[in-house]
C-alpha cells in the first residue's frame, strides 16, 4: 500500500458493492449525523434499498472496476455479504495515508465495523478507538446547521472527511468529523492536518474539495465562495469553481446526497479524472486545464449518497 495525494497514477483501488445496502432503525447517530436536516422522521425512509437501486448501482460498479482494469489498475472488491449498512462508499470508511490505513471512528454506530469487508487487501491497518454512546451526538443539531451533531470529547470522524495532497491534509470540520479528529489524525501520521470549517455542515468533504494535482483543486461554489473559506496553507492553489451540475435525480423518497455529487470525481491520473457521465459542464471547464474526463453512469450516486470517490479507496498510487 502506498498513496500520498489524490491524483498519482492509480495503481490499485477497492471499488464498492451495492449488495444488501440498507438504512438501518434509526438511533441518535444515524438522526443527528445523516438526517439533522430533516424535520419529521417517518419520512426517513428504512430497511433494504429497493432492488432496482441495488442491481443498478451494482452494474455502475461493474463498469467503473471494468473502465479501471482497462487503464491497467488492479481492482480488488469488498465481501459480498450482509452488512449493517452498505459495502458500496469504502471511501467512507478507511483513510490510505503513506503505508498506512486508518479504520476510522465512524459518525454512525451502523458503519463501525464496515472496513472489515476488504480488511483482507488493507496492509498496517491502525483501528482509531471509537467511543459511541449517547453524549457524543448534539440534539440541539436537528434544524439548526450552525450547531454539529458531533461533541468534541473524543477523537469521531469518518474517512471522507480527509483529502490528501502529499504533505498536508485537508479535513472537513462536520456533522462526519470533529475537530478532536483532525488533532488526533495530525499526531497518529505525523503530518499536518489542516481544517476547512464552517463551509458545510454536512456529510463528508469529497463533494465540497477535490484535488487535481499539486497547486490545482476543484471547489463547490454553493459551500466555498471565495479562497479566503480555505484553510490558509490551500490559499496560493488554483482553484476551478465548479460549474452547475447537472441534476440527475434519485429515487423516489430515497435520498442521501446533494446534486453536488458531481464533484464526486475519481483522478487515475492527473490528466485523467472520471466523472458522472452528464456533467459535460464539469467536463469543459477541466479539459481547459488539460484534464480528460472518461464519462460513466453512476445512476444512483444521489439514492446512496456516492459518486466516483466515495465509491473507491485508492490503495496505490505511483508517486
Ligand atoms: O453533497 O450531499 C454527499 C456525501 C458524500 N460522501 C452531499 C454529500
Amino acid at each position: 500500500m502506498n498513496v500520498i495525494n489524490e491524483w498519482d497514477p492509480l495503481k490499485k483501488v477497492v471499488v464498492g458493492v451495492a449488495d444488501y445496502a440498507t438504512i438501518p432503525p434509526l438511533d441518535i447517530s444515524l438522526r443527528t449525523v445523516n438526517y439533522a436536516d430533516v424535520k419529521d422522521e417517518s419520512t426517513i425512509h428504512q430497511g433494504q434499498y429497493p432492488k432496482q437501486v441495488i442491481d443498478e448501482a451494482n452494474e455502475d460498479l461493474e463498469t467503473l472496476s471494468n473502465f479501471l482494469t482497462s487503464c491497467g489498475v488492479e481492482v480488488v472488491r469488498p465481501r459480498r455479504e450482509p452488512v449493517k449498512y452498505y459495502n458500496y462508499c469504502p471511501r467512507d470508511t478507511v483513510i490510505a495515508y503513506g503505508n498506512k490505513a486508518i479504520a476510522a471512528p465512524m459518525s454512525l454506530r451502523a458503519r463501525e465495523n464496515e472496513y472489515l469487508a476488504y480488511a483482507e487487501h488493507l496492509e498496517n491497518v491502525h483501528v482509531v478507538p471509537n467511543y459511541q454512546e449517547d453524549d457524543m451526538y448534539n440534539l440541539a443539531c436537528l434544524g439548526d446547521p450552525d450547531v454539529l451533531a458531533l461533541r468534541n470529547h473524543h477523537p469521531k470522524f469518518d474517512a471522507a472527511n480527509v483529502i490528501k495532497a502529499n504533505d498536508k491534509l485537508m479535513y472537513l470540520v462536520s456533522n462526519s468529523g470533529n475537530k478532536y479528529g483532525a488533532q488526533y489524525l495530525q499526531e497518529l501520521l505525523n503530518v499536518p492536518v489542516h481544517t476547512l470549517e464552517n463551509v458545510y455542515s454536512y456529510m463528508h468533504i469529497d463533494s465540497t474539495v477535490a484535488f487535481l494535482r499539486e497547486g490545482l483543486m476543484l471547489v463547490n461554489p454553493s459551500r466555498v465562495k471565495s479562497k479566503d473559506m480555505l484553510p490558509k496553507e490551500f490559499q496560493d492553489w488554483d482553484i476551478i469553481f465548479s460549474p452547475e451540475p447537472v441534476d440527475i435525480g434519485h429515487y423516489p423518497g430515497w435520498c442521501n446526497s446533494s446534486k453536488w455529487i458531481n464533484v464526486n470525481l475519481l483522478s487515475v491520473s492527473p490528466s485523467l479524472v472520471i466523472l458522472e457521465k452528464h456533467q459535460h459542464n464539469l467536463r469543459t471547464e477541466l479539459e481547459k486545464y488539460g484534464i480528460e474526463c472518461a464519462m460513466l453512469p453512476m445512476r444512483h450516486s444521489r439514492t446512496l449518497g456516492g459518486c466516483f470517490h466515495c465509491v473507491t479507496l485508492d490503495l496505490v498510487r505511483q508517486s
